[in-house]
Protein backbone atom coordinates (compact mmCIF):
# COMPACT_ATOMS: atom_id res chain seq x y z
CA UNK A 1 0.00 0.00 0.00
CA UNK A 2 1.34 3.42 -0.63
CA UNK A 3 0.63 5.53 2.47
CA UNK A 4 -0.06 9.12 2.38
CA UNK A 5 1.77 11.28 4.72
CA UNK A 6 -0.72 13.89 6.48
CA UNK A 7 -1.91 15.69 3.06
CA UNK A 8 -1.30 18.72 3.18
CA UNK A 9 -3.44 22.00 1.92
CA UNK A 10 -3.29 21.84 -1.76
CA UNK A 11 -2.11 25.00 -1.90
CA UNK A 12 -4.37 27.38 -4.12
CA UNK A 13 -2.62 25.75 -7.31
CA UNK A 14 -1.64 27.78 -10.13
CA UNK A 15 -1.59 25.77 -12.69
CA UNK A 16 1.02 25.99 -14.79
CA UNK A 17 -0.42 26.91 -18.28
CA UNK A 18 1.32 24.91 -20.79
CA UNK A 19 -0.99 24.63 -23.41
CA UNK A 20 1.28 23.15 -26.21
CA UNK A 21 -0.23 21.07 -28.62
CA UNK A 22 0.27 17.35 -27.44
CA UNK A 23 0.30 16.49 -31.07
CA UNK A 24 4.74 15.83 -31.36
CA UNK A 25 5.76 13.84 -27.89
CA UNK A 26 8.88 13.62 -27.30
CA UNK A 27 9.45 10.03 -28.98
CA UNK A 28 11.99 7.65 -27.52
CA UNK A 29 10.68 4.72 -29.44
CA UNK A 30 12.31 1.62 -29.73
CA UNK A 31 12.19 -0.93 -31.82
CA UNK A 32 14.11 -3.71 -30.04
CA UNK A 33 11.79 -6.03 -28.59
CA UNK A 34 14.08 -6.42 -25.21
CA UNK A 35 16.46 -4.00 -25.63
CA UNK A 36 19.21 -4.57 -23.05
CA UNK A 37 19.79 -2.25 -20.09
CA UNK A 38 22.79 -0.44 -21.70
CA UNK A 39 21.31 2.49 -22.41
CA UNK A 40 22.61 2.10 -25.67
CA UNK A 41 19.00 1.67 -27.23
CA UNK A 42 18.23 5.46 -28.43
CA UNK A 43 15.15 6.36 -30.53
CA UNK A 44 15.28 4.48 -33.46
CA UNK A 45 12.85 3.65 -36.45
CA UNK A 46 9.42 3.02 -35.29
CA UNK A 47 8.34 -0.16 -33.59
CA UNK A 48 6.06 -2.36 -36.07
CA UNK A 49 3.98 -2.92 -32.61
CA UNK A 50 1.22 -0.95 -30.62
CA UNK A 51 3.12 1.96 -29.21
CA UNK A 52 1.79 4.23 -26.03
CA UNK A 53 1.96 8.10 -25.17
CA UNK A 54 3.02 7.67 -21.53
CA UNK A 55 5.12 9.90 -18.60
CA UNK A 56 8.82 9.31 -18.44
CA UNK A 57 8.46 7.46 -14.76
CA UNK A 58 6.51 10.70 -13.79
CA UNK A 59 7.08 14.35 -15.00
CA UNK A 60 8.55 15.73 -12.12
CA UNK A 61 11.65 13.34 -12.20
CA UNK A 62 11.95 13.82 -16.05
CA UNK A 63 11.60 17.28 -16.18
CA UNK A 64 13.26 18.20 -12.75
CA UNK A 65 9.95 21.06 -12.57
CA UNK A 66 9.42 20.46 -9.04
CA UNK A 67 6.42 23.52 -9.49
CA UNK A 68 4.37 21.29 -11.56
CA UNK A 69 1.04 20.38 -10.01
CA UNK A 70 -2.37 18.26 -10.61
CA UNK A 71 -4.62 20.98 -11.38
CA UNK A 72 -7.58 18.34 -11.17
CA UNK A 73 -6.44 16.37 -14.02
CA UNK A 74 -5.87 19.09 -16.41
CA UNK A 75 -3.89 18.08 -19.67
CA UNK A 76 -2.54 21.58 -19.21
CA UNK A 77 -1.23 21.07 -16.09
CA UNK A 78 1.57 18.93 -17.62
CA UNK A 79 3.84 20.36 -20.57
CA UNK A 80 4.19 18.04 -24.18
CA UNK A 81 7.70 17.36 -22.99
CA UNK A 82 6.64 15.40 -20.20
CA UNK A 83 5.38 12.89 -22.86
CA UNK A 84 7.14 9.82 -24.67
CA UNK A 85 6.54 7.50 -26.81
CA UNK A 86 7.24 3.87 -26.08
CA UNK A 87 6.19 0.25 -27.57
CA UNK A 88 4.01 -1.86 -25.95
CA UNK A 89 4.88 -5.18 -25.44
CA UNK A 90 3.68 -8.86 -25.03
CA UNK A 91 0.16 -7.92 -26.18
CA UNK A 92 -2.24 -10.55 -26.97
CA UNK A 93 -4.65 -10.14 -29.61
CA UNK A 94 -7.36 -8.96 -28.56
CA UNK A 95 -6.64 -4.90 -29.14
CA UNK A 96 -7.01 -4.16 -25.41
CA UNK A 97 -4.31 -3.95 -22.85
CA UNK A 98 -3.65 -7.56 -22.14
CA UNK A 99 -0.78 -9.22 -22.13
CA UNK A 100 1.58 -11.98 -21.00
CA UNK A 101 2.64 -9.91 -17.61
CA UNK A 102 0.05 -7.51 -17.44
CA UNK A 103 -3.98 -7.08 -17.75
CA UNK A 104 -5.71 -4.11 -16.90
CA UNK A 105 -9.51 -3.95 -15.94
CA UNK A 106 -11.31 -0.09 -15.45
CA UNK A 107 -14.13 0.51 -13.13
CA UNK A 108 -14.43 3.45 -15.14
CA UNK A 109 -14.86 5.15 -18.38
CA UNK A 110 -14.07 2.46 -21.57
CA UNK A 111 -10.94 0.75 -21.47
CA UNK A 112 -8.22 1.77 -23.98
CA UNK A 113 -7.26 0.21 -27.36
CA UNK A 114 -4.26 -0.20 -27.26
CA UNK A 115 -4.36 0.96 -31.29
CA UNK A 116 -5.12 4.63 -29.64
CA UNK A 117 -2.65 4.93 -27.20
CA UNK A 118 -0.51 7.04 -28.40
CA UNK A 119 -3.80 9.49 -28.25
CA UNK A 120 -4.37 9.82 -24.79
CA UNK A 121 -3.25 12.67 -22.34
CA UNK A 122 -3.33 12.31 -18.60
CA UNK A 123 -6.67 13.82 -18.65
CA UNK A 124 -7.95 10.34 -20.20
CA UNK A 125 -9.27 7.64 -18.05
CA UNK A 126 -7.32 5.46 -20.45
CA UNK A 127 -4.23 7.01 -20.09
CA UNK A 128 -3.42 5.74 -16.51
CA UNK A 129 -4.66 2.39 -18.38
CA UNK A 130 -1.99 2.26 -20.45
CA UNK A 131 0.31 3.30 -17.75
CA UNK A 132 -0.59 0.12 -15.79
CA UNK A 133 -0.10 -1.89 -18.35
CA UNK A 134 3.42 -0.57 -19.78
CA UNK A 135 4.86 -0.33 -16.35
CA UNK A 136 4.03 -4.07 -15.06
CA UNK A 137 5.09 -4.50 -18.00
CA UNK A 138 8.12 -2.71 -17.74
CA UNK A 139 8.57 -4.28 -14.23
CA UNK A 140 8.33 -7.78 -14.77
CA UNK A 141 10.85 -7.51 -18.37
CA UNK A 142 12.97 -5.91 -15.89
CA UNK A 143 12.85 -8.77 -13.57
CA UNK A 144 13.17 -11.09 -16.53
CA UNK A 145 16.29 -9.20 -17.57
CA UNK A 146 17.98 -10.08 -14.24
CA UNK A 147 17.25 -13.59 -14.78
CA UNK A 148 14.03 -14.36 -12.77
CA UNK A 149 12.09 -16.41 -15.07
CA UNK A 150 15.13 -18.88 -16.79
CA UNK A 151 18.27 -18.78 -14.98
CA UNK A 152 17.01 -18.13 -11.44
CA UNK A 153 13.34 -18.78 -10.54
CA UNK A 154 10.56 -16.75 -11.76
CA UNK A 155 9.33 -13.51 -9.68
CA UNK A 156 5.33 -12.87 -10.50
CA UNK A 157 5.79 -13.86 -14.11
CA UNK A 158 2.41 -14.14 -14.87
CA UNK A 159 -0.07 -11.96 -15.87
CA UNK A 160 -1.01 -9.23 -13.31
CA UNK A 161 -4.34 -8.17 -13.05
CA UNK A 162 -4.78 -4.63 -12.51
CA UNK A 163 -7.74 -2.51 -11.69
CA UNK A 164 -8.05 1.05 -12.66
CA UNK A 165 -10.64 2.79 -9.61
CA UNK A 166 -10.98 6.28 -10.63
CA UNK A 167 -13.85 6.34 -8.05
CA UNK A 168 -11.60 5.31 -5.46
CA UNK A 169 -9.22 7.58 -2.67
CA UNK A 170 -6.04 8.68 -2.55
CA UNK A 171 -4.82 5.01 -2.25
CA UNK A 172 -3.61 2.50 -4.32
CA UNK A 173 -3.32 -1.78 -2.68
CA UNK A 174 -2.22 -5.12 -3.68
CA UNK A 175 -5.00 -7.27 -2.59
CA UNK A 176 -4.05 -10.91 -1.24
CA UNK A 177 -7.01 -12.70 -1.67
CA UNK A 178 -7.52 -11.46 -5.27
CA UNK A 179 -3.81 -11.43 -6.14
CA UNK A 180 -4.75 -7.69 -7.75
CA UNK A 181 -3.32 -4.26 -8.21
CA UNK A 182 -5.86 -1.38 -7.82
CA UNK A 183 -4.92 1.79 -8.38
CA UNK A 184 -7.17 4.70 -6.76
CA UNK A 185 -7.21 8.67 -7.83
CA UNK A 186 -6.64 11.94 -5.41
CA UNK A 187 -4.47 14.29 -5.80
CA UNK A 188 -2.30 12.90 -8.86
CA UNK A 189 -4.05 10.01 -10.05
CA UNK A 190 -1.81 6.84 -8.60
CA UNK A 191 -1.45 5.34 -11.48
CA UNK A 192 0.12 9.04 -13.23
CA UNK A 193 3.35 8.04 -11.14
CA UNK A 194 5.56 5.02 -12.70
CA UNK A 195 6.78 4.44 -9.07
CA UNK A 196 3.46 4.36 -7.74
CA UNK A 197 2.63 1.55 -10.04
CA UNK A 198 5.98 -0.13 -9.07
CA UNK A 199 5.83 0.30 -5.87
CA UNK A 200 2.58 -1.92 -6.01
CA UNK A 201 4.10 -4.39 -8.21
CA UNK A 202 6.69 -4.99 -5.80
CA UNK A 203 3.59 -6.16 -3.35
CA UNK A 204 2.98 -8.75 -5.87
CA UNK A 205 6.01 -9.94 -6.14
CA UNK A 206 6.64 -10.22 -2.55
CA UNK A 207 2.91 -12.39 -2.26
CA UNK A 208 3.84 -14.36 -5.02
CA UNK A 209 7.34 -15.70 -3.84
CA UNK A 210 6.47 -16.15 -0.48
CA UNK A 211 2.59 -16.15 -0.21
CA UNK A 212 1.08 -14.43 2.71
CA UNK A 213 4.31 -11.87 2.91
CA UNK A 214 4.42 -9.66 5.87
CA UNK A 215 2.45 -11.19 8.57
CA UNK A 216 4.52 -8.97 11.01
CA UNK A 217 5.65 -5.49 11.16
CA UNK A 218 9.08 -5.90 10.43
CA UNK A 219 7.80 -8.21 7.19
CA UNK A 220 4.98 -5.52 6.39
CA UNK A 221 8.06 -2.74 6.62
CA UNK A 222 10.17 -5.09 4.66
CA UNK A 223 7.32 -5.22 2.33
CA UNK A 224 7.05 -1.30 1.81
CA UNK A 225 10.79 -0.94 1.41
CA UNK A 226 10.90 -3.27 -1.60
CA UNK A 227 8.62 -1.81 -2.83
CA UNK A 228 10.30 1.89 -3.00
CA UNK A 229 12.83 0.36 -4.08
CA UNK A 230 12.01 -1.40 -7.08
CA UNK A 231 10.09 1.40 -8.20
CA UNK A 232 13.81 3.47 -8.18
CA UNK A 233 15.16 0.83 -10.01
CA UNK A 234 12.80 -0.01 -12.87
CA UNK A 235 12.71 3.47 -13.29
CA UNK A 236 16.41 4.11 -13.73
CA UNK A 237 16.28 0.44 -15.58
CA UNK A 238 13.58 2.32 -17.92
CA UNK A 239 15.50 5.86 -18.34
CA UNK A 240 18.25 3.81 -19.03
CA UNK A 241 16.53 1.85 -21.52
CA UNK A 242 15.07 4.48 -23.73
CA UNK A 243 17.36 7.84 -23.37
CA UNK A 244 14.79 9.30 -21.04
CA UNK A 245 16.01 11.68 -18.39
CA UNK A 246 16.09 11.74 -15.08
CA UNK A 247 16.30 15.71 -13.40
CA UNK A 248 15.08 14.37 -9.72
CA UNK A 249 17.17 12.69 -6.83
CA UNK A 250 17.39 9.44 -8.00
CA UNK A 251 16.50 8.30 -4.18
CA UNK A 252 13.12 10.47 -4.26
CA UNK A 253 9.89 8.29 -4.42
CA UNK A 254 6.64 8.60 -6.44
CA UNK A 255 8.13 12.89 -7.32
CA UNK A 256 4.62 13.04 -9.41
CA UNK A 257 2.02 11.84 -7.22
CA UNK A 258 3.48 13.24 -4.04
CA UNK A 259 2.95 16.99 -5.51
CA UNK A 260 -0.27 17.76 -3.26
CA UNK A 261 0.80 16.52 0.19
CA UNK A 262 4.87 16.67 0.27
CA UNK A 263 7.70 19.71 0.58
CA UNK A 264 9.69 20.11 -2.60
CA UNK A 265 11.53 18.21 -3.18
CA UNK A 266 8.53 16.19 -3.57
CA UNK A 267 8.82 12.89 -2.44
CA UNK A 268 6.32 9.61 -0.98
CA UNK A 269 9.02 8.92 0.70
CA UNK A 270 12.97 8.49 0.39
CA UNK A 271 15.51 5.49 -0.05
CA UNK A 272 18.72 7.34 1.16
CA UNK A 273 17.80 8.08 4.57
CA UNK A 274 19.26 8.16 7.91
CA UNK A 275 16.86 5.42 10.19
CA UNK A 276 18.53 2.93 12.18
CA UNK A 277 16.93 0.17 13.92
CA UNK A 278 16.34 1.93 17.07
CA UNK A 279 13.96 4.39 15.06
CA UNK A 280 11.33 2.03 14.27
CA UNK A 281 8.35 3.03 15.53
CA UNK A 282 5.79 0.68 14.44
CA UNK A 283 4.29 1.86 11.21
CA UNK A 284 4.84 -0.11 8.08
CA UNK A 285 5.94 3.08 5.73
CA UNK A 286 8.08 4.54 7.93
CA UNK A 287 10.10 1.93 9.36
CA UNK A 288 10.44 0.61 5.69
CA UNK A 289 12.75 3.28 5.46
CA UNK A 290 15.01 2.02 7.38
CA UNK A 291 14.87 -1.56 5.31
CA UNK A 292 15.16 0.66 2.10
CA UNK A 293 18.28 2.56 2.54
CA UNK A 294 19.92 -0.98 2.83
CA UNK A 295 18.60 -1.86 -0.08
CA UNK A 296 19.99 0.89 -1.52
CA UNK A 297 23.67 0.85 -0.21
CA UNK A 298 23.72 -2.53 -1.52
CA UNK A 299 22.53 -1.15 -5.27
CA UNK A 300 25.64 1.68 -4.86
CA UNK A 301 28.07 -0.97 -3.42
CA UNK A 302 27.16 -3.65 -6.28
CA UNK A 303 25.53 -2.26 -8.87
CA UNK A 304 21.88 -2.45 -9.41
CA UNK A 305 22.01 -5.67 -11.46
CA UNK A 306 24.23 -7.91 -8.99
CA UNK A 307 22.09 -6.26 -6.39
CA UNK A 308 18.64 -6.23 -7.54
CA UNK A 309 19.92 -10.49 -8.72
CA UNK A 310 20.94 -10.81 -4.74
CA UNK A 311 17.73 -8.45 -3.11
CA UNK A 312 15.00 -10.80 -5.03
CA UNK A 313 16.74 -13.87 -4.93
CA UNK A 314 16.82 -13.86 -0.99
CA UNK A 315 13.46 -13.15 -0.44
CA UNK A 316 12.49 -16.31 -1.66
CA UNK A 317 13.57 -17.58 1.78
CA UNK A 318 11.99 -15.07 3.65
CA UNK A 319 9.17 -16.13 6.28
CA UNK A 320 5.80 -14.62 5.63
CA UNK A 321 6.07 -13.07 9.02
CA UNK A 322 10.22 -12.43 8.83
CA UNK A 323 12.28 -10.31 11.53
CA UNK A 324 14.98 -7.61 9.84
CA UNK A 325 17.41 -9.95 11.72
CA UNK A 326 16.73 -12.68 9.89
CA UNK A 327 15.82 -11.50 6.35
CA UNK A 328 19.23 -9.65 6.64
CA UNK A 329 20.98 -13.00 7.44
CA UNK A 330 19.44 -14.45 4.39
CA UNK A 331 20.33 -11.70 2.50
CA UNK A 332 23.92 -11.75 3.52
CA UNK A 333 23.90 -15.44 3.08
CA UNK A 334 22.34 -15.14 -0.69
CA UNK A 335 25.18 -12.58 -1.41
CA UNK A 336 27.44 -15.19 -0.49
CA UNK A 337 26.41 -18.46 -2.45
CA UNK A 338 25.86 -16.17 -5.16
CA UNK A 339 28.91 -14.03 -5.43
CA UNK A 340 31.07 -14.81 -2.50
CA UNK A 341 32.61 -13.09 0.09
CA UNK A 342 33.63 -9.43 -0.91
CA UNK A 343 29.47 -9.29 -1.73
CA UNK A 344 28.17 -10.71 1.16
CA UNK A 345 30.39 -8.22 2.93
CA UNK A 346 29.24 -5.10 1.13
CA UNK A 347 25.64 -6.66 2.18
CA UNK A 348 26.37 -6.97 5.79
CA UNK A 349 28.03 -4.04 5.87
CA UNK A 350 24.25 -2.13 4.70
CA UNK A 351 22.66 -3.69 7.31
CA UNK A 352 25.36 -3.07 9.91
CA UNK A 353 24.91 1.04 9.10
CA UNK A 354 21.27 0.43 9.89
CA UNK A 355 22.06 -1.56 13.37
CA UNK A 356 19.96 -4.33 12.57
CA UNK A 357 20.51 -6.89 15.59
CA UNK A 358 22.56 -9.97 15.36
CA UNK A 359 24.16 -9.08 11.36
CA1 LIG B 1 -5.32 11.39 -14.96
CA1 LIG C 1 -2.65 10.20 -5.84
CA1 LIG D 1 11.57 9.15 -8.51
ZN1 LIG E 1 2.84 -0.46 -0.18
Amino acid sequence: MVRRTPRGLLAAAIATVALATLAAPASAGTSAPAADASGASAASAPSAGPQARLFMVNPVQSSGDQSLVDAKDAASAVPASAYATAPLRNLDASGGLNGKWAYVRSDTGASAKTADATGFTREDDQFEQVMAYFWVNEAQEYLQALGFGSELPGANDRAQPVRINQWGADNSYFTDRKAEIRFGKGGVDDAEDAEVIVHEYGHAVHHDQVPGFGTSLEAGAIGEAFGDYLAVSVGAYADAKYGWPAKADLACVADWDSVSYSETPHCLRRIDGNKVYADKVGQVHADGEIWSRALYDIRRGLGARTADRIIVSAQFGFAPGTSFEDAALKTIATAQSMYGKAAADTVRAAFRAREIPGV
